[in-house]
């Protein structure tokens, strides 16, 4: 797993590795490379003789929740954790800290960053021109997409509570209507038993997203039978594995491998 996720810090880091906690190279290489072990791989990746790692931040700040998106439009990826979004200034190369934009959601106890939640997808699932939010909780129950009202805190709409620990998530036109979709699944004793639901049957789900301009997504819930007993890991795959250009599953976790072909 090691070499991949090198790969993204050089991808993120500039020749320079700030110390600072403000600074998203350092993020970068506190969320793609958690343990202290890949420390020195991280440095040699990054060209630099040691890299700053501080647990407390980590664990405060980044925890679960990862994306990557144009969260503004401006043709540059940005990077998203559960607290917000990082702006990408658009040369990587540059020593410029990019810009942080908070985000919260309303709660019945007002506002708090998302939950603890697995991959983040930017999506304007809404068409009104601005980037809204699709993710899944890591570890409790709840798939939701995040409204952005454009100001203040965004709204939270709940798109299925029926399963636990949907650990990560992929997107992929799964049914070639021109429309990305989301695909995710219960991850097997995630905690060895610790989690919500860790003991209930463990099932997979495909969201049909139907984007309209200026209303709500229609998402519906498609069971994926095939992944009863399977579920997700900590990632997935998914790609074409037989060619016949419907998009297909790989999955690795405590309930084995599989490649789970669409019909
Ligand atoms: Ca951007
Ligand atoms: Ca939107
Ligand atoms: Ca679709
Ligand atoms: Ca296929």
């Amino acid at each position: 797993m090691l070499e991949p996720q090198v790969a993204v810090v050089a991808e993120l880091c500039s020749p320079v590795v700030d110390t600072s906690v403000a600074d998203v190279r350092f993020v970068a290489v506190r969320v793609a490379v958690h343990p202290r072990d890949h420390e020195a791989a991280v440095a040699a990746a990054c060209g630099v003789q040691s890299v700053f790692v501080d647990d407390a931040f980590f664990d405060q700040c980044v925890g679960h929740g990862l994306g990557v998106g144009d969260m503004n439009s401006d043709g540059h990826r940005d990077i998203l954790i559960a607290h917000g979004w990082w702006q990408n200034p658009g040369d990587l190369t540059s020593t410029k800290t990019w810009a942080f934009h908070p985000v919260r959601v309303k709660t019945d106890n007002g506002e708090t960053p998302l939950p603890s939640c697995a991959n983040i997808y930017a999506d304007d699932l809404d068409s009104d021109g601005d980037k809204d939010l699709f993710f899944s909780s890591a570890h409790a129950f709840g798939v939701w997409w995040a409204e952005n009202t454009g100001e203040g805190a965004w709204t939270m709409h709940e798109i299925d509570k029926s399963y636990s620990q949907t650990h990560a998530m992929e997107t992929v036109d799964v049914n070639g209507d021109g429309q990305l979709d989301y695909v995710t699944g219960s991850r097997f004793f995630a905690h060895n038993g610790g989690d919500p639901g860790e003991h209930d049957p463990v099932r997979m789900y495909w969201y049909e997203v139907v984007r309209e301009k200026g209303k709500a997504p229609k998402i519906t819930p498609h069971q994926i039978t095939v992944g009863l007993g399977t579920g997700v890991g900590t990632q997935f795959e998914i790609h074409d594995m037989n060619g016949d250009k419907k998009p297909d599953i790989v999955l690795s976790n405590k309930k084995g491998v599989n490649v789970l072909l669409q019909k």
